[in-house]
């Protein structure tokens, strides 16, 4: 039985590192929240059978089921459906010609001129995922069960299997019962802790079938770049680079001493997850906001640069508090203008990472407002509106990369202000 404390301290050396985490309670931790009730010890942990399923090209391979005569073709999904927005995603045959999430709509069609883009029907999707959820009801419990993503989810085949054959034929009923409910299929990755299921889940796509085990993880997973780990988003993959840790393989073999250094507490656990010490359980959710969105019709239409400035700032804020409140992140921004004529202008971006940082959310809806139709003394604005999409829990990873030298930001502060006293009342300073 682990000892619990709150207290830690940096080993004198390696060997002595392991027996630290039996006198650790690893605390809710901001930065990696799927792994705040990693508390056991890995020896308790080790006999566990995790599945991670993704569909693949999920939105793209339901529009090919659907229509007969996209099948074989290279189609992207999102935007508006024409030359607007970004694509969300592409199928198989997109993909080998170039076509990737998150290039624009017209940079996808320069590339790949036959390319058949469709706007996107979150409602079909969203109920496919349903089905699914449903499906591995007949497998396992509920509470074995935990939706990630609109086509995620893991599943804890530890009651049902006794080792990894019984596990790996388990995952391939489920595929086949996916196929025939939905015709379409999944790939699964099976392993004995989350972190490594989803990493295995990439190992073979699309309907692939992997394992990774305590004996081949380090065939299988330590030579993937460190950046496929759960939780390293690119500002931790730049920092581990410049210490020399490039893939998985470095990040387990790396110092503790080192890690603890860089990253605090976080180091540690990025540096147990790399070695497959993920002791997490399946997190049962409450209902997650797929979007928030948020519309400013204006008393007196305006069109000067600045007011509209003011007005974009204004909304974006109001979001980013709204994230913020809700630990969440966003993935995508639609801005949208509305003139007085009711006419309208919008256009979606792809944010250059998840983020609920105003400077960050402002800086990306200007950029989209430069590309829309501006209102004039003639036509003015009535309405601004903003949306924000593909909503992630907040990883805080920003803050692990602001241990160094860059400032955070004290929004736990700012927002209690501001919902004191109001929105205006207090703001993070932006450059001209
Ligand atoms: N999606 C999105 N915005 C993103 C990434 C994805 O809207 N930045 C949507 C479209 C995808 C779906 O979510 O179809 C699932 O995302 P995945 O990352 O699982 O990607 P795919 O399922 O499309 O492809 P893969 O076969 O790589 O899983
Ligand atoms: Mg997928
Ligand atoms: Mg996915």
């Amino acid at each position: 039985m682990q000892s619990i404390s709150s207290e830690y301290f940096i080993p004198r050396e390696e060997g002595s590192f392991d027996n630290l985490f039996k006198r650790v309670r690893i605390m809710p931790l901001y930065s990696f929240p799927h792994i705040k009730d990693m508390n056991c010890h890995i020896s308790e942990h080790i006999n566990r059978f995790f599945a991670h399923m993704d569909f693949d090209a999920f939105y793209a391979q339901v529009e090919q089921r659907d229509n007969p005569k996209l099948r074989g073709k290279p189609v992207s999904v999102g935007g508006m459906g024409n030359s607007k927005g970004i694509v969300m995603t592409a199928s198989y045959e997109a993909r080998a010609l170039g076509v990737d999430t998150g290039m624009s709509v017209v940079e996808a069609r320069r590339i790949c001129p036959n390319l058949i883009s469709l706007p996107c029907y979150g409602p079909k999707y969203e109920a496919i995922t349903l089905n699914l959820l449903n499906a591995l009801r007949e497998f396992v419990p509920d509470d074995c069960i935990e939706q990630y993503s609109v086509d995620e989810c893991f599943v804890d085949l530890t009651p049902v299997a006794r080792n990894f054959f019984e596990a790996g034929s388990i995952a391939s009923e489920i595929k086949r019962r996916i196929r025939e409910i939905e015709n379409l299929t999944v790939s699964i990755g099976i392993s004995y802790n989350k972190s490594f299921a989803k990493l295995a889940t990439k190992l073979k796509k699309p309907d692939g079938l992997s394992a990774v085990t305590q004996e081949n993880k380090v065939e299988k997973i330590y030579g993937m770049p460190a950046s496929k780990l759960w939780g390293v988003g690119r500002r931790i993959e730049l920092r581990l680079a410049a210490m020399g840790i490039i893939t998985i393989g470095d990040l387990a073999r790396s110092s503790p001493i080192a890690m603890r250094k860089q990253f605090g507490i976080n180091g540690i656990i990025l540096r147990k997850l790399a070695r497959g010490e993920d002791t997490s359980e399946i997190t049962r959710k409450v209902k997650k906001e797929k979007s928030l969105n948020h519309y400013h019709t204006m008393s007196e239409p305006i069109y000067k640069p600045e007011d509209t400035r003011k007005e974009i700032r204004r909304i974006g804020e109001y979001i980013c508090r709204k994230l913020r409140s809700k630990e969440l992140v966003a993935g995508y921004m639609h801005l949208s203008v509305r003139f007085e004529n009711l006419k309208y202008d919008s256009a979606l971006v792809k944010l250059v990472h998840h983020t609920n940082d105003d400077r960050e959310m402002f800086n990306a809806a200007m950029r989209v407002y430069d590309g829309l139709v501006k209102p004039t003394s003639k036509l003015k604005a009535r309405q601004f509106g903003m949306g924000v999409y593909d909503l992630h829990t907040d990883l805080k990873e920003t803050n692990l990369s602001l241990f160094g030298n860059q400032s955070s930001i004290p929004y736990g502060a700012l927002d209690k202000i501001k919902s004191r006293y109001g929105e205006g009342m207090i703001r993070v300073g932006i450059e001209k």
